[in-house]
């Protein structure tokens, strides 16, 4: 069987990782999100932006892998399974799954704005959130940014053609932990979808995909995923 899982911020919610639009703890509820993660917000106030993403950066390294990450890496015991995320974490690659697909990009890599040319140097530590720090500058003047996807730009050419294949040739889609309101990832489910691919989608609470979801189980990620692949007969009943 080839199980595709498509996750989202809330996969990581139970690893202590905010999301983003949870209305009191989601990232959004504190800054503008196209101030903060977009193009024109780097090119406004970079040292701004870059403040946000090592505090986050030092957030994600300061946290473990789930259940619900160990779970799908698990699941390879029984299945040939693709990870499709949005997530910039590598809580997916710690939990021991190895085949990941990150179309929003890492938070652990990093690139000249300008030239293009991966950083390899020194990321300071930021522990608490501070209102700006000064990117480092590469050789050829640009700036070093982080390697992740931001509002109005494209998403990284081989991550997304590795998840499309991972989503049309799937026999289920499990999608956990998203709103399903970014796009064009939230379109991956709906592809699976008109495809006729079971979809099983884990979220607390209903989104957009839920009405056209094969399964909506209204569960956490962490005590879901678990037991999900013996659920399965029940679930398709
Ligand atoms: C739990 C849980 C638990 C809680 N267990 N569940 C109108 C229509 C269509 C598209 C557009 C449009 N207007 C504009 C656009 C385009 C735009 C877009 O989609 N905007 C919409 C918001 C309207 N998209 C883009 O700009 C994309 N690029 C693009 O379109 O390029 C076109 C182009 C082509 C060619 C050349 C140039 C351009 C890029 C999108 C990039 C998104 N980037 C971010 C930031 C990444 C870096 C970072 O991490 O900082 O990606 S935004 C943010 O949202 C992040 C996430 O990956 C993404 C999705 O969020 P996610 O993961 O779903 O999190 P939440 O918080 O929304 O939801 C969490 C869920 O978990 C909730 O449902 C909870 O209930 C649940 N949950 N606890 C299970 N324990
Ligand atoms: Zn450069």
């Amino acid at each position: 069987m080839r199980v595709t899982v498509f996750s989202g911020a809330g996969i990581s919610a139970e690893s202590g990782v905010p999301t983003f639009r949870d209305a009191e703890t989601g990232l959004w509820a504190k800054v503008d999100p196209y101030e903060i993660s977009s193009s024109e917000g780097w090119r406004a106030h970079p040292d701004k932006v870059w403040a946000w993403y090592l505090w986050r950066h030092h957030m994600m390294g300061a946290v473990a892998p789930n259940e619900g990450h160990r779970a799908v890496a698990a699941w390879e015991d029984h299945a040939e399974v693709h990870v499709v995320t949005q997530n910039v974490d590598n809580l997916h690659e710690r939990a021991g799954s190895r085949n990941v697909h990150h179309v929003h990009g890492s938070l652990f890599e990093f690139h000249c704005d300008r030239c293009g040319t991966e950083y390899a140097g020194p990321i300071p530590d930021m522990p608490e959130p501070v209102e700006s720090v000064q990117p480092p500058r590469c050789v050829c003047g640009g700036l070093i940014r982080p390697n992740v996807v931001w509002f109005g730009e494209p998403l990284p050419d081989d991550a997304w053609e590795q998840s499309l294949e991972a989503v049309v040739h799937a026999d289920l889609l499990v999608v956990v932990g998203t709103s399903s309101v970014v796009y064009p990832a939230a379109g991956l489910p709906e592809l699976a979808v008109a495809h006729g691919t079971p979809v099983i989608e884990v979220n607390p609470e209903p989104t957009p995909l839920s009405a056209s979801a094969t399964v909506s189980l209204r569960e956490k990620a962490a005590s879901a995923l678990p037991g999900l692949l013996q659920r399965l007969p029940s679930l398709f009943d």
